[in-house]
């Protein structure tokens, strides 16, 4: 289990490699929600006593296993995305993360215990939504995240690294899921024995996406592949769709992960860990603005079956984080974050309450992408 309590990770040393004065530090806390690295807040004093707020990051090198390529792609993504977003007028401070470098130049700093450190400058007057609060909220993150995939498709593509490999290759995914049932504690396998079921039973939908890119059907992109609602930075004061972060798994991919991924948490109505699945399903309202804002966002980029299948998109990709989040249930919560006992396992619970209740609303998801078709 992962037991380490972020608060109690020693992150003087890093600092001091960002930062030559603490003097100013006010304040470091943990901060997020994210499930996979742990991110701090530091909160500075200038001496013309205004506040300035910056992100410090470990990373988890257990689960990124090269945190140097992963910077390096960082960094090459921000400053493409800087650059284009001063040739379209906009500010590239507030717009796309940047990189903030240690003393000694670097863009990012690796301690006495080998834990590798990185820092962003805080987007000042942004907020992070951990559900969708408006309709209008969920379409501008569609539109923002439809433009991110837009202004990186002509992004040199062989230059990234795979941060993951297979990150989003299903199959390759529910083989994993399989060897973790025959690994599992038998405990934790007898209270799963439904859940265990229930995957089981879909096994043959895990290659629709990967048969189809093979086969040359889908365009493979450049894309964020871990878009959630609480990845995307909204102004405070006008709630627009501000900047995209979290860019550890921008990799080559599928349109319809980011689709997916989006949908899956952001178009249900209860939390990917609610306990109570009688608070779950699939808002149809909120998949609606998600396909318009995306499709706008993309803006004529998408081919006609890539539309078609956005629905795929959707149930597949939470699928996937149901069967992943089973396995690290399974065989001990090695991989996610976990909070409470059986974390894990309500949040493949709500994931594959989601599935069923796509299942329902198959042919009104299908009607609602027709709708947009001509975006
Ligand atoms: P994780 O990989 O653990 O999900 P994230 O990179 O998504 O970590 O960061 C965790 C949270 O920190 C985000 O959800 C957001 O609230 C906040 N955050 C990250 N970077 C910034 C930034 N540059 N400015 C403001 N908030 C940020
Ligand atoms: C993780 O890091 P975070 O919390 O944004 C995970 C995603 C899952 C998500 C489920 C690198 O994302 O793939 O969809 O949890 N990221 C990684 O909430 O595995
Ligand atoms: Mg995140």
């Amino acid at each position: 289990m992962h037991t380490e309590n972020p608060a109690c990770v020693k992150i003087d040393n890093a600092i001091a490699a960002f930062f030559a004065d603490n003097s100013n530090l006010i304040e470091k806390c943990p901060y997020g929600n994210g499930h996979i690295n742990d991110t701090f807040l530091l909160r500075y004093k200038t001496p013309e006593n205004i506040e300035k707020k910056y992100i410090l990051q470990r990373m988890n090198h257990n689960i990124f296993k090269n945190p140097q390529q992963l910077m390096e792609n960082v960094v090459h993504i921000t400053e493409y995305l800087r650059q284009t977003i001063l040739s379209q007028g906009g500010d590239p401070d507030r717009e796309t993360l940047n990189v903030w470098k240690t003393l000694d130049g670097a863009n990012w700093y690796q301690d006495s215990n080998k834990n590798y450190w990185r820092v962003f400058p805080f987007i000042e007057n942004s907020i992070c939504l951990e559900k969708v609060e408006s309709e209008k909220d969920f379409y501008d993150s569609a539109v923002a995240f439809g433009n991110f995939q837009k202004m990186l498709a002509d992004f040199p593509v062989q230059t990234l690294h795979e941060t993951i490999p297979n990150f989003h290759n299903t199959v390759s995914r529910f083989q994993d899921f399989k060897k973790a049932i025959q690994e599992a504690d038998k405990n934790r396998a007898t209270l799963a024995k439904a859940e265990i079921a229930f995957a089981l039973d879909r096994e043959q939908d895990a290659s629709i996406l990967t048969d189809l890119l093979a086969k040359g059907k889908l365009p493979l992109r450049v894309t964020h592949n871990d878009t959630k609602l609480n990845n995307i930075l909204l102004d405070a004061d006008t709630h627009k769709a501000l900047c995209i972060i979290d860019l550890d798994t921008v990799m080559p991919g599928l349109s319809l992960y980011d689709f997916g991924d989006s949908i899956r948490f952001g178009a249900s109505t209860g939390a990917e860990d609610e306990p109570d699945l009688s608070k779950v399903e699939l808002d149809l309202s909120l998949f609606e603005a998600f396909t318009k804002g995306y499709l706008e966002g993309c803006a004529g980029s998408l081919t006609k079956t890539e539309i078609e299948l956005l629905p795929v998109g959707a149930k597949l990709m939470t699928f996937e984080c149901g069967i992943r989040f089973l396995a690290d249930f399974l065989t001990g919560d090695h991989y996610f974050k976990v909070h409470r006992e059986n974390h894990n396992l309500d949040r493949a619970r709500t994931q594959f309450k989601l599935v069923a209740d796509m299942e329902a609303k198959w042919n009104e998801m299908q009607s609602i992408v027709n709708k947009y078709q001509t975006l």
